[in-house]
């Protein structure tokens, strides 16, 4: 049976964890410690290795879905995780200060399976902060030449995770 992987990454807190457990149609495994640090304000607890769920398609074809830690200092896990990915999903926070500089760190961290497969971009928090427009999402990624699609997404919702990985099952297709 064929099998895809994708991963998810995305800031501390963005909802990477929250996304695999909404989407996985297995019990999810996430490797969660509780938080000691500046993050403790925000969340108790944080992934430090990997999250990992499985969505079934209809077509019975089954997609790996890894998340990675989102502070820094566990940042040698991401290589690990993106091993062997067909597909990157990067949630972005829209509330926190400055979102573009957030994405523009994960577009460079995971440039090489961004140039070798496809990504999209989920917007997370937009019922926390709209100063930052889907439309300033595509203005910023032209600016970089890169084209993918930019979805406004809340992390609990399966509706909404399920849709963003539409649209990168849609982009690996027209690659
Ligand atoms: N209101 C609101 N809350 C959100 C949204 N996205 C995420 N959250 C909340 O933010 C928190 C995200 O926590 P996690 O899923 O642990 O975040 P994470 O990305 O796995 O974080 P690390 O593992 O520390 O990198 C959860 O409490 C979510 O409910 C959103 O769009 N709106
Ligand atoms: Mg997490």
């Amino acid at each position: 049976m064929a099998e895809l992987k994708f991963v998810i990454t995305g800031t501390a807190g963005v909802g990477k964890t929250t996304a695999i457990c909404a989407l996985s149609d297995v019990p999810p495994v996430a490797t969660d410690a509780d938080t000691t640090d500046e993050l403790s304000l925000i969340k108790n607890t944080t992934t430090v290795a990997f999250d990992f769920g499985e969505v079934i398609l209809d077509d019975g074809v089954r997609v790996r879905i890894y998340g990675t830690p989102g502070q820094e200092r566990f940042r040698h896990m991401w290589e690990i995780i993106a091993e062997g990915a067909l597909g990157l999903i990067i949630l972005v926070d829209n509330s926190r200060p400055d979102p573009l500089q957030d994405l523009m760190m994960y577009i460079d961290n995971f440039q090489q399976l961004i140039a070798e497969t496809g990504f999209v971009v989920g917007v997370t928090r937009c019922d926390r902060s709209d100063r930052v427009s889907i439309d300033d999402y595509y203005s910023y990624l032209e600016s970089r030449e890169l084209f993918c699609p930019v979805i406004e997404a809340d992390p609990r919702s399966r509706e909404d995770m399920v849709a963003l990985m539409d649209a990168l099952m849609a982009m690996l297709e027209c690659a």
